[in-house]
């Protein structure tokens, strides 16, 4: 068994795309400023019905903690995710008020649905809890490198946007982000090979649904 961490590993051997999702054309354009609002407001339509059906993802991973986990503090990292989805989703009714989204009329489009559905298959019993919780932190470590890179020295994040950034590029998320990896980390320590190489498939899957969910950013035809 090696002593490297398996999320070192994963990203050192997987940079390419994960720098993909987390230095997206979006993204970019959100630090340097060029951002077009009408892709924001896109963004913030689909990212409101993805957190929605984040929930039952994360309740099905706060279950499996209490089942499988050997380490109780488990419990505490992920309910505090559960309490910042909580403010996620009013923050975003919130923001599509200032921005004349109509929330209650965004049409999932497909890449989102691809994405919702993803997670719903990791709800399953059958996925183990290992698995499941590397799917979570791939998940938020994502927005949390994307928004902390448009916050780095030297942005022109337009004034509106501010807010988005450190939503989730502010310390408190890193630290959050941080602790779910090292629960990744240790549950992988422990865990067989098959299940390390379940966690790393999942781990590649959510950077690629990532990437997708950004793409729509650009505007196609809802599904
Ligand atoms: C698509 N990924 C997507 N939306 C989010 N809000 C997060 C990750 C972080 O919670």
């Amino acid at each position: 068994m090696s002593n490297i961490p398996a999320t070192d590993t994963w990203l050192r051997k997987h940079r390419l795309v994960y720098d993909g999702a987390t230095r997206h054309p979006f993204i970019l354009s959100i630090r340097n400023g060029s951002v077009d609002f009408s892709s924001f407001k896109r963004w913030l339509g689909q990212d409101y019905i993805f957190v929605r059906s984040l929930v039952p993802f994360v309740a099905s991973v706060l279950m499996k903690s209490c089942k499988e986990s050997d380490s109780e503090s488990d419990m505490d990292v992920i309910l505090g995710g559960v309490a910042s989805m909580n403010d996620e989703i009013k923050w975003f009714q919130n923001q599509a008020g200032k921005f004349h989204v109509s929330l209650t009329s965004v049409v999932p489009q497909n890449a989102n649905l691809k994405y919702c559905r993803f997670l719903e298959s990791l709800t399953s019993s059958e996925i183990e809890y290992a698995v499941a919780i590397t799917a979570f932190w791939a998940i938020e470590v994502v927005y949390q490198e994307s928004f902390a890179h448009c916050l780095e020295e030297g942005n022109k994040i337009p004034q509106e946007l501010q807010e988005t950034c450190e939503r989730w590029g502010n310390d408190g998320f890193g630290a959050y982000c941080k602790s779910l990896r090292d629960i990744v980390d240790r549950c992988l320590q422990k865990a067989s090979p098959e299940v390390v190489s379940k966690a790393e498939v999942v781990f590649l899957s959510v950077v690629e649904h990532e990437v997708e969910f950004w793409n729509m950013s650009r505007g196609e035809a809802p599904a």
